[in-house]
């Protein structure tokens, strides 16, 4: 493969490296994407369950998607792409991990420079005093699960239409900004504002390479859009 090779050069080469991460890197390790097929729960898509209107509307149904899901993570373990990631911490000077997923596996395989932009599902957040704790049961055993000052306790993540964490999109941008090689992989970027950080990369003259299973909006912009599974192809150009 003359594109992957290619890649695998450029990659070597660079001495800032910045990634950015979807649910398609966690398809290997047996976790559901998403959009496309396997994307759905009990017919609703992600568009319907992951917002502050359908849990306003309905808390027990949006916990029960999120007792399914931590149910299937927590059988998961890291795959040989969160493990790529780690070596390629350690071999760059420069290096920021920008995740769009909430499954921890990233930090289980090791990963330390890493900004989470929508949350972490294995946190809880009080909608009535705003305390936020940790909480890795993989199965919550009274739904809707509430805070000790009796407020409803809502996953720690972040919805459609709600703000990313405070300050983390600059972080992103910055390290987009100052990548050599701006690495896309396993995410349909379709969900904003991260997706805009592969056109800002290439913008601010990174190389851009995409590993993904299918082509996205960005695979004919990109430089290398490499075709077929993260955890064969990202060991594979390290
Ligand atoms: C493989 C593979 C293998 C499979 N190997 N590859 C225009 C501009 C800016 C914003 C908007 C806009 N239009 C609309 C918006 C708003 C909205 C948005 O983007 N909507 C779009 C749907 C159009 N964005 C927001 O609302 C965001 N907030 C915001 O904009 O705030 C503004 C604001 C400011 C101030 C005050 C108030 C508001 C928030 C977005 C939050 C997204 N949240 C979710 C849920 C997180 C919690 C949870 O997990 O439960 O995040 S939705 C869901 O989508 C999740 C994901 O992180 C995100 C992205 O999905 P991802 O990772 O790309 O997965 P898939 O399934 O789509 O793709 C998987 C890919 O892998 C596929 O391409 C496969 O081919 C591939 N693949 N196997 C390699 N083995
Ligand atoms: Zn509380």
């Amino acid at each position: 493969m003359a594109d992957l090779d290619q890649a695998r050069r450029r990659l070597a080469e660079a001495q800032s490296v910045a990634v950015l991460t979807g649910a398609g890197i966690s398809a290997e390790s047996g976790i559901p994407t998403f959009r496309g097929s396997g994307g759905l729960w009990k017919n609703y898509r992600a568009e319907d369950l992951a917002t502050p209107e359908a849990f306003a509307r309905d808390p027990r149904l949006v916990w029960e998607w999120y007792n399914w899901r931590r149910e299937s993570i927590a059988k998961a373990a890291p795959n040989p792409a969160h493990q790529a990631l780690v070596k390629l911490e350690i071999d760059k000077p420069h290096f920021t991990l920008i995740t769009q997923n909430v499954d921890g596996l990233h930090d289980l395989a090791g990963s330390g420079r890493m900004l989470k932009l929508h949350g972490d599902i294995w946190r809880m957040r009080c909608t009535s005093c705003g305390s936020n704790w940790p909480d890795r049961r993989p199965t919550l055993p009274k739904l809707p699960p509430h805070c000790a000052c009796g407020g409803l306790a809502r996953p720690g993540v972040v919805w459609f239409g709600e703000p990313l964490p405070e300050g983390i999109m600059k972080e992103a941008e910055h390290a987009a900004a100052s990548a050599h090689v701006f690495l896309v992989i396993g995410t349909s970027a379709v969900v904003y504002p991260a997706a805009g950080l592969v056109p800002f990369a290439k913008q601010s003259g990174a190389s851009v390479i995409e590993i993904n299973t299918e082509s996205t909006a960005f695979s004919g912009s990109v430089d290398f859009a490499l075709q077929g599974p993260a955890g064969e192809l990202l060991p594979k150009l390290l």
